[in-house]
C-alpha cells in the first residue's frame, strides 16, 4: 500500500522529518522558503496531510485546491492560522500542541515581564555601548515586581502558569480576567482573583497578555483600555501582535501613559512596527516564548505523532474539531 503523502511546510528538526518519514511519504521546507499562497498549493494538492507552523495559513481558498488533504497539524498551541470553520466544513482535520509548551511559554512570559519591569536590556545597551563611567543614584530605576498587581488578560493553562508564578514565586497579588471564570479550586491554586476588564486594566502593575487571538480578540487593548492603567505600570504580551493596536501602544508610550511594554508577538511580525524600534521603553523579542530546545522538540513530535495518530487510527492526539472524524 503507498504511503500517505505530508507536506512540511517549513524547516524543522531533522529528527521530525526522519521521523515523519517512518510513515509517510514526506516532501519538506529544509530550505525554509516562503511557500504561502499559490506555492503552498502548488505543493499541497496532491498531499494527504501537512505539518505547520503559525506563519501558515490554511484557508478556504487552500483548502479547495487541496482536495486530497485530510489533516493539517499545526507545531503551535495557536491557530489562528487556520481557518477552522472552513476546514470543519471539509472534513478536514485541524490539531495543535497544546501542554508541552505551557510551562516554558510561562518562564518567558516572566522572563519578559522582569526584563521590562527592570530595564535589563535597555541597561545592558547602555553598558555594551560604553556608557557606564558612574554610579548614579536613579541609574536605570525600574518598577518592582514582588508585591505588586500582576495582571493576566486570558486565563488558560499558560495563563495559570504565569499566576502560579508570580504569586508563588513573587508574592505578587494576582487579577485576571477570562472569558470564562475559572473554579474555584483552580483559582485557589493559582491565587488569582477574577476581575472585570476594567478593572483588570486600571489595577495591574504589570499585565500579561496570553489570550487566543480571533476576531473576537482583535485590538482588545487599544488607547481607551491603555487609557485606564496606571502611568507605572508594564504591559505584556505573549500572545499574538493583532491583541494588541500598535500604533495606540506606540503612542502611549512615548507620551509616557505607562511606563515600558515587553512584546514577543507583533501585527505583522516579522515586520515590526517603525515606532517601536524607536523607543527605549520597550523590550522586543522575535516570537521566541516557546523556544527551548526541549520544548520545540516535544511540539514538533506532538504534530508529527498526530499525523502518525490520524492516519494509523483515524483520529488526532491532540483534535481542535474533533467532530469531523466518523465515529
Ligand atoms: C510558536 C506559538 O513558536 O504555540 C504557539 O501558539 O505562538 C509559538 O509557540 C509559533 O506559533 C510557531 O508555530
Amino acid at each position: 500500500m503507498n504511503k500517505p503523502r505530508i507536506l512540511v511546510a517549513r524547516c524543522v528538526f531533522p529528527e521530525t522529518i526522519a521521523h515523519l518519514s517512518q510513515h509517510f511519504e514526506v516532501e519538506s521546507n529544509q530550505d525554509d522558503q516562503d511557500w504561502n499562497g499559490a506555492e503552498l498549493i502548488e505543493r499541497l494538492r496532491d498531499k494527504d496531510g501537512a505539518f505547520t507552523t503559525g506563519s501558515v495559513r490554511i484557508d478556504a481558498a487552500v483548502l479547495a485546491a487541496c482536495p486530497r488533504l485530510k489533516i493539517c497539524a499545526n507545531m503551535a498551541v495557536g491557530y489562528n492560522n487556520f481557518d477552522l470553520d472552513a476546514m470543519t466544513a471539509r472534513g478536514v482535520l485541524g490539531t495543535n500542541t497544546p501542554d508541552v509548551l505551557t510551562d516554558t511559554t510561562a518562564d518567558f512570559g516572566f522572563a519578559l515581564l522582569m526584563a521590562t519591569a527592570r530595564r535589563i536590556c535597555e541597561s545592558e545597551h547602555y553598558l555594551r555601548a560604553g556608557k557606564w563611567t558612574k554610579w548614579r543614584y536613579d541609574m536605570f530605576a525600574g518598577t518592582d515586581v514582588h508585591g505588586s498587581t500582576l495582571g493576566i488578560l486570558g486565563m488558560g493553562r499558560i495563563g495559570q502558569g504565569i499566576a502560579r508564578r508570580g504569586a508563588l514565586g513573587f508574592g505578587m497579588k494576582v487579577v485576571y480576567h477570562n472569558r470564562s471564570r475559572l473554579n474555584a479550586a483552580t483559582e485557589a491554586d493559582c491565587k488569582a482573583h477574577y476581575v472585570a476588564k476594567e478593572e483588570l486594566f486600571r489595577t495591574a502593575d504589570h499585565l500579561v497578555l496570553v489570550l487566543p487571538y480571533s476576531a473576537a480578540s482583535h485590538h482588545v487593548v487599544g488607547s481607551a483600555e491603555i487609557a485606564l492603567m496606571k502611568p507605572t505600570a508594564t504591559l505584556v504580551n505573549i500572545a499574538r501582535g493583532g491583541i494588541v493596536d500598535e500604533n495606540a501602544l506606540v503612542q502611549a508610550l512615548r507620551d509616557g501613559r505607562i511606563a515600558a511594554a515587553g512584546l514577543d508577538v507583533f501585527e505583522g511580525e516579522p515586520k515590526v512596527n517603525p515606532g517601536l524600534l524607536t523607543l527605549s521603553n520597550v523590550v522586543l523579542t522575535p516570537h521566541i516564548a516557546s523556544s527551548s530546545v526541549p520544548t520545540r522538540k516535544a511540539m514538533a513530535r506532538l504534530a508529527a505523532d498526530n499525523l502518525i495518530e490520524f492516519f494509523s487510527k483515524g483520529r488526532g492526539l491532540t483534535p481542535l474539531n474533533p467532530q469531523v472524524i466518523k465515529a
